[in-house]
């Protein structure tokens, strides 16, 4: 438990009030033993709930994500397989927690039409959801999510 809190930034210390349940001890298969949580592999890809938006992840350094800083390539495209070409807006969360990062993840757009998402700050063990909503106002229904299990 100190292990975690003391990677904990200040303004998200709420985080671990009471703690989260079943902290894995060091050497734990953590959130590894749930189920839910995706697979990581080149070239994955995730629906938006509405089906009207897919994303891609190109690739992931480190793969598979890892805790700390993270850097993705990912893609979207829309329900007749076209390039979407508005913004990105990408929001980490770990809804076991009910936190996201202080650190807001770099967004930028690369000349073949993908975007690097860097740094991707997941900085603590568990199960974390990666929403790309392909516009500042984009709904959830039209948002796809990745979801992790990082490990400690
Ligand atoms: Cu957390």
């Amino acid at each position: 438990m100190s292990r975690i809190a003391s990677v904990l930034l200040p303004s998200l210390l709420a985080c671990s009030g009471g703690g989260p349940p079943a902290m894995p001890d060091a050497g734990d298969v953590g959130c590894k033993s749930r189920s839910g949580a995706d697979v990581y592999a080149a070239g994955m890809s995730k629906r938006s709930s509405s089906g009207r938006v897919m994303a891609v992840l190109l690739s992931a350094d480190p793969a598979p994500p890892e805790r700390g800083n993270n850097a993705w390539s990912v893609k979207l495209t829309g329900a007749r397989g076209e390039a979407l070409d508005g913004e990105l807006a990408v929001t980490p969360y770990m809804p076991e927690h009910g936190h996201g990062t202080s650190v807001a993840p770099g967004v930028e757009r690369q000349g073949d039409g993908s975007w690097k998402v860097s740094p991707l700050y997941l900085f603590m063990p568990g199960i974390w959801e990666v929403t790309l909503a392909p516009s500042a106002d984009a709904g959830a229904a039209d948002s796809p999510v990745f979801s992790f299990c990082i490990d400690g």
